[in-house]
């Protein structure tokens, strides 16, 4: 079905690539735009440079079909997408909440380079998760270009989707979405009802900028409690899986699970955007990103705890395996993977072999297969990826991925 509108879709990474994907097999002339050479190379493959279950198939037909177009320039269109990376700076704190400072370096990067291909009628979407007051940065940002707003339709419409389940729930979530102004609210409203099967609920820019970050916020405030619950069961000797599923059990407690941390581009970044403009009043929000953060800092003095004990009966200090090295089982996202910084913290000061099936290479880490890693003399489970459910814990397995509840 030919829908005889263009989108010009800016970021072709995790988000972009997938949401690229679907509109030009729903019928949209798709102009995707990313600036990695590779990856555009590759998606006029009708390949992908991401893991995402069914995101080939998607692509492969798009491109196939002549509706998708990988390129290293914006163009002309009728929609604008912007759905590149919102990182925090790395070396800047905020004085007043000491907390990390959003780097929204790519969304105004995308902005200018959309700007001269603006023409009235437009509308231009944010989609990247974003502090409150991004979507009217953005607008203002424009507006300097020369575009003249009154002529054009601006809205955020936060991207919702779980990574590993992103084609199914483009489609089916419920989406949020507020423009600057109520039109921009009801053209970008339109836009999304035409290919979601979820509700699309109307709101403005501001507050579905801060509805994306208390989604976010909400996880990570559950996750704290159950490394915090994780942490408290190891000094009391109890399990703590068994502790979750048992009050689980009460109809109205739902706790998540613990691991060896908290990462990924969304839930470890996001509620630091809330933090960092929140004017000291986040300090729930504050604590849990904290308590995450440190519970790896945890899991390092763990096995370093558990090589001492090793060195001193043995005589000899041991060979470690960390297993998995993703941010979230079954991807090969590393983007703030806490697996990964526990490894290359261990990797720092013991004998360290790595195994994550999704990655091929990973600088300054030693790669092994699963069954090299089974003779490292300390298994240390990071993260659980199916391929690790058949394995048997010994006496020197340590499980941080509740693998072997
Ligand atoms: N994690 C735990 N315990 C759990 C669940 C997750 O430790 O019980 C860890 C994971 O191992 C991982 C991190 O949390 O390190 C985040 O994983 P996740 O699966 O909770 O979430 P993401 O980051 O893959 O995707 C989240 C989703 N947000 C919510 O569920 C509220 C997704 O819907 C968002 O679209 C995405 O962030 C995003 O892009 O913001």
């Amino acid at each position: 079905m030919e829908i005889n509108k263009s989108v010009c879709v800016v970021g072709l990474g995790y988000i972009g690539l997938p949401t690229a994907a679907l509109l030009a097999n729903r019928g949209f002339k798709v102009h995707g735009v990313d600036v990695d050479k590779h990856a555009v190379n590759t998606i006029n493959e009708g390949k992908i440079h991401i893991v995402e279950p069914e995101l080939d198939t998607f692509v492969n037909s798009a491109v196939n079909s002549g509706m998708l177009t990988a390129n290293l320039e914006p163009t002309a269109a009728d929609i604008f997408l912007v759905a590149v990376p919102t990182p925090f700076h790395h070396d800047q704190l905020n004085q007043v909440t000491n907390s990390p400072v959003p780097n929204l370096d790519y969304v105004i990067s995308a902005t200018r380079a959309i700007a001269p291909h603006i023409k009235p009628g437009n509308l231009v979407l944010l989609e990247s998760t974003s502090p409150v007051g991004t979507t009217q940065m953005m607008a203002d940002e424009l507006e300097k270009a020369g575009v003249d707003l009154s002529s054009i339709h601006v809205a955020h419409s936060p991207e919702r989707v779980l990574p590993g389940h992103i084609m199914r729930e483009l489609i089916e979530n419920d989406r949020v979405v507020g423009g600057i102004n109520e039109s921009s609210t009801l053209a970008a409203a339109e836009f999304y009802r035409s290919f979601v099967q979820g509700e699309v609920l109307e709101t403005n820019a501001k507050t579905a900028e801060m509805a994306k970050l208390t989604e976010n916020a909400f996880r990570d405030v559950n996750i704290a409690f159950a490394n915090e619950l994780s942490m408290l069961s190891d000094e009391m000797e109890i399990d703590v899986y068994e502790l979750i599923k048992l009050a689980n059990h009460h109809p109205r407690v739902n706790i998540l699970q613990p691991g060896c941390g908290v990462g990924g581009h969304c839930i470890s970044v996001d509620p630091w955007f809330i933090v960092n403009s929140g004017n000291g009043k986040a300090k729930m929000v504050e604590q849990a990103r904290r308590t995450n953060d440190y519970k790896s800092d945890w899991v390092i003095e763990k096995v370093k705890n558990a090589a001492l004990q090793f060195e001193n009966k043995q005589g000899r200090p041991p060979k470690v395996a960390c297993m998995g090295l993703a941010f979230k089982p079954d991807i090969d996202d590393l983007r703030e993977s806490p697996a990964l910084r526990i490894t290359t913290a261990l990797n720092k000061i013991l004998d360290v072999v790595a195994v994550e099936p999704n990655v091929e290479k990973v600088n300054g880490l030693k790669l092994v297969d699963e069954d090299t890693a089974k003779t490292a003399d300390i298994l240390v489970y990071l993260v659980a990826h199916k391929q690790f459910k058949t394995h048997v814990a010994h006496d020197l397995t340590i499980d941080f991925a509740g693998l072997f509840k």
